[in-house]
């Protein structure tokens, strides 16, 4: 009987839709900047989305086009990237501050519920950390940026998901064991980057990935849900929970 102690939160289709709302415009959008005739639609965007990072992702794709000439005024593929990348990560932040990537159903609701009840909040994502903090900022206010004791993202660990790299970082610096902490995830490759760890997994899928293989989730459900507009469960144990509260958490934890 393991006490639940801490919550540790994906972001990029956890906690907002980001990718459809927010990374693949502004990929898009520095790609018309750089005066590539490049265009993300939101199917391929899914393909891509195999790869973590959008730096890795934005390499794949250009690994993918044997046409690709370094354009003129870049000294080599890496820095070409990175600037591309950098031009990509100003638009998202610029979204997320004009409020077009809303949160999704029932995480604010869980968060509060976490910080009223003492239950400890840890973030674990592969995306730039000016990024997460654009879409606190912006959703939840300022000031939450201190609910999440340890904001693990990027490239503040050597492999990103699947390897376990940014969960380890996460459990490491909240000193807790796996068995008292949950994760939140909403792809494979999230879920295996927090399972290689020992966290019991909750899943919330999304268009981009309710057909991708969840097995190995304790939980998977269409969202958190709100009690005014309860949650589709897909495969996993709620008893008759309509919602995923701090309640349920406490169960799965302990079960
Ligand atoms: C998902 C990712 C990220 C984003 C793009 O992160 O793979 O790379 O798609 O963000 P998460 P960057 O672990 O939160 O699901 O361009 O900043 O990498």
């Amino acid at each position: 009987m393991a006490e639940l102690k801490a919550l540790i939160f994906d972001v990029d289709g956890t906690l907002a839709e980001t990718e459809r709302d927010g990374h693949r415009p502004a990929f898009n959008q520095a790609f018309a900047d750089a005066g590539l005739d490049w265009h993300w639609s939101t199917e391929r965007y899914g393909e891509l989305l195999e790869v973590s990072g959008g730096k890795e992702r934005i390499r794949a794709f250009i690994e993918s086009k044997p046409d690709f000439v370094l354009p003129a005024g870049f000294s080599d593929l890496t820095e070409f990237i990175r600037s591309l990348h950098a031009t990509k990560t100003k638009y998202y932040t610029q979204y997320a501050i004009e409020g077009r990537i809303p949160l999704r159903p029932g995480v604010e609701r869980l968060l509060n519920e976490a910080r009223a009840q003492d239950v400890r909040l840890a973030i674990a994502t592969t995306t730039t950390p000016a990024n997460v903090q654009a879409l606190l900022a912006n959703t939840l206010g300022v000031e939450s940026l201190n609910w999440f004791e340890v904001i693990a993202a990027g490239d503040m660990v050597p492999h990103k998901k699947p390897a376990p790299d940014v969960f380890e970082y996460a459990l490491d610096h909240l000193n807790l064991p796996p068995e008292n902490c949950l994760g939140f995830e909403d792809t494979n490759n999230g879920l295996l980057s927090a399972t290689q760890t020992g966290l019991k997994t909750i899943i919330t899928v999304n268009d981009y990935t309710h057909t991708q293989d969840f097995s190995k989730a304790t939980l998977v459900i269409s969202d958190l849900g709100e009690p005014d507009a309860p949650f589709k469960m897909i495969s996993g144990d709620v008893g008759d929970a309509q919602y995923f509260d701090i309640a349920l958490a406490r169960k799965i934890c302990e079960a």
